[in-house]
């Protein structure tokens, strides 16, 4: 099978010791991290599948389930969500995850993972693979994996390039984002022409939301306020509203970008209450404005436009220290 693109040597030197992982090894797992969204998901069947189709013998895992919107992706049946039984591989590849823990408790205690390799964009990564490949201009992992299967010259047939085009599709923002690089757009352009389908992936993506998550979305905005002069604009969700719409965390998942739309608001913050004096903390902000550092400061991690952290305290005192920290975040992202 031949490949469309010219890959440069520097490219292919990157990828050297991986592509001698594959050649050398039968069994690999590759896992993705907790709260799976389209680029771990994406990035994760598209590497398994291309694996498969060269006559690995593969074994996909991720602790959570597969977000319903991912669950049209070719493969995502494949999906195993528990390593109890499982077999030692000679290579694990991990995918779009920065630190260990995130990949799941499972995937921590499982004793036969082999070498592991790490496919990741995050700049907060703390490298904890045995080969690292941690490139934060990716726009997505699904990039890294298309750029990998290029250099050890595994085929890509249709069902990986609908994978990694979602993966690219759904990091970007739909190539909304400052991720959306030429090189994005034309990995991009790549996969459609091997296959993948723009309008059925959007259909499946962005037009098939259940009804109970405009439910919930009424219900999220009423909540909205916006603080330091318009500059950041918050919203809440709480147990009671997935309760009374009947929906899992994911029917809220993005629900934070519309914080972020509004006019004059630097950045957009969702609390999400996940139990007695918890929350998850979804970040999202503009232009200069950084909030990958605010996320790691309180244990969490992510990108400079988009990261988040999980924290516990009271929601008043919680609001009150995630914006303290916000308001540095953007006197320094204004200054520079
Ligand atoms: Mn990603």
């Amino acid at each position: 099978m031949s490949h469309p693109l010219f890959l440069s040597k520097m490219d292919s030197d990157i990828f050297a010791p991986v592509v001698d992982e594959i050649e050398r090894g039968k069994r690999f797992l590759v896992v993705s991290h907790v709260n799976p969204e389209g680029d771990a998901v994406g990035s994760l069947l598209g590497l398994a599948l291309a694996l498969r189709g060269i006559g690995k013998d593969v074994v996909a895992f991720l602790e959570d389930e597969v977000p319903d919107v991912c669950r049209f992706l070719p493969g995502s049946g494949t999906i195993v969500h528990s390593l109890d039984g499982v077999e030692p591989v000679d290579c694990t590849f991990a995918v779009d995850c920065g630190q260990i823990e995130r990949l799941g408790e499972d995937f921590v205690r499982f004793n036969g993972r082999g070498r592991l390799v790490n496919l990741d964009h995050h700049k907060t990564n703390d490298e904890f693979g045995d080969i690292n490949i941690v490139l934060p201009g990716a726009s997505a992992a699904g990039e890294i994996v298309y750029d990998l299967l290029k250099a050890a010259r595994i085929p890509i047939n249709a069902d990986v390039a609908t994978n990694l085009y979602v993966a690219i599709h759904t990091d970007t923002g739909s190539f909304r984002y400052a991720s959306a690089t030429p090189e994005a757009f034309r990995k991009a352009g790549e996969l459609v022409s091997l296959g993948a389908d723009p309008w059925d992936v959007s259909r499946n993506v962005y037009e098939s939301y259940p009804a109970k998550r405009f439910e919930a979305l009424s219900m999220v905005l009423s909540t909205l306020e916006t603080v330091s002069e318009g500059r950041i604009a918050v919203l809440k969700v709480t147990l009671d509203m997935l309760k009374k719409v009947g929906g899992g965390k994911d029917i809220v998942d993005g629900f934070v970008n519309y914080a972020r739309a509004i006019k004059g608001v630097e950045v957009g913050v969702l609390f999400r209450e996940c139990g007695p004096d918890e929350y998850k903390v979804s970040l999202r902000s503009k232009g200069n404005i950084d909030v990958s550092g605010v996320a790691k400061s309180f244990g969490g991690g992510g990108h400079p436009h988009a990261s988040g952290f999980n924290i516990s305290g009271e929601f008043g005192e919680v609001k009150q220290k995630v914006l303290d920290a916000l308001r540095k975040a953007i006197k320094e992202g204004l200054r520079s």
